[in-house]
């Protein structure tokens, strides 16, 4: 295979369409919007806004992903078909089916309705923080939960227990969407969803990975742009995506990183670079910096070869080695991030 054709084969996987939609229903109030918000970690939907007469679906988009928040399942005003192809909720990948106190029968409705088109659903009892009774210990309430759902689904379903509040449970949430997807949908998922566990922010670091070989591939073959800070030829523009993927694939945005529990002081080094090197300027500053020690490294493999060879492997070795630097930087301030939290929890 060619430099060009591998390219155009690296170039059609990042762009493909893999977009995931996932539907979340349930009575209202029971912290869908908060959901929609905790899932991505920003937030897009109102909470606590009441308006439970909702006829219409809120569709929230964010990185390739859709959540939509569904109005209550309500045969007298929809009869059952009528719901289904109102909403479209045929073509979500996933539902939630997302209740707090009670159980609601609709939602049971609802839910055997899509489950028997073949729509993956899972249940998410949310507000956990407020499951309390005297005398009773939690698990026993969780136990409980569990026998009323699956006494009205008519068999055993796992519940997941979530806190919007306290922030709990929305890891093994996450884990639990990503295992119902497909392959190309799940990369979508870890891509665009927030890492509240280590694993998942493991995950997000393969994904990145796997960007930056194939952005490297892609420099290596286009016609690229001679740097005036190096005596050789990269492929800016190419460079500048890489590194807006790696920083929105971790969450971290200008606005993330302004936030209170990440402006910490002790911080502040690693996010000024992770923002730094975003940039033109600081891309080519990172180039810079690392170009003659890639040069010679490369220059020295392929000292038979002349010309444009040279130029496109040593455009892809610096690709690689840039936005591995970048990614490293990435991670271990989102990593940082995620400790101070879980210590916090
Ligand atoms: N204690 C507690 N309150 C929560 C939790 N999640 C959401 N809430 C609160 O519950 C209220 C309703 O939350 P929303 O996210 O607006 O609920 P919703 O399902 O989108 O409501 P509608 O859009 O009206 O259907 C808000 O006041 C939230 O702050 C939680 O896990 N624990
Ligand atoms: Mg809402």
């Amino acid at each position: 295979m060619s430099m060009s054709e591998a390219a155009d084969r690296v170039r059609e996987r990042m762009t493909a369409d893999n977009r995931v939609s996932i539907a979340l229903f349930g009575q209202p109030g029971c912290g869908k919007s908060s959901l929609i918000n905790r899932l991505i970690g920003r937030r897009v939907a109102d909470e606590g806004v009441g308006n439970d007469v909702t006829t219409a679906r809120q569709d929230y988009e964010w990185n390739g992903l859709t959540l939509v928040d569904l109005p209550g399942y309500d045969t007298a005003r929809f009869p059952a078909g009528e719901y289904l192809a109102r909403f479209r909720v045929l073509d979500f990948d996933l539902l939630l089916c997302v209740f707090d106190g009670k159980f609601h029968r609709a939602d049971t409705d609802l839910f055997h309705e899509v489950t028997a088109r073949g729509k993956p659903c899972l249940f998410v009892r949310n507000k956990h923080d407020t499951l309390w009774q005297d005398g009773k210990e939690l698990a026993e309430l969780e136990r409980e939960v569990g026998a009323t759902v699956a006494g009205q689904v008519g068999r055993a379903e796992p519940v997941y227990f979530t806190s919007c509040r306290l922030a709990t449970g929305l890891g093994e949430l996450a884990e639990a969407i990503k295992d119902r997807l497909g392959p190309a949908k799940r990369e979508r998922w870890v891509q665009a969803a927030k890492a509240y566990t280590r694993e998942f922010l493991g995950e997000k670091k393969a994904l990145c990975e796997q960007r930056v070989k194939w952005s490297a591939v892609v420099a290596a073959a286009s016609g690229t742009v001679p740097i005036p800070a190096a005596n050789f030829a990269v492929d800016l523009p190419v460079l500048l995506a890489l590194f807006r993927f790696i920083r929105e694939t971790y969450g971290l945005t200008d606005k993330a990183l302004s936030a209170k529990e990440v402006a910490v002081p002790a911080l502040a080094p690693l996010a000024n670079s992770v923002v730094k090197y975003a940039s033109t300027e600081g891309v080519l500053l990172l180039l810079k910096e690392s170009s003659g020690m890639v040069a010679a490294e490369q220059v020295a493999k392929f000292v038979p070869l002349v010309g444009t060879l040279v130029a496109a492997s040593l455009g892809f070795a610096i690709v690689r080695k840039v936005g591995n630097m970048y990614l490293g930087e990435c991670h271990r301030l989102a990593e940082a991030i995620l400790n101070n939290h879980l210590k916090a929890a």
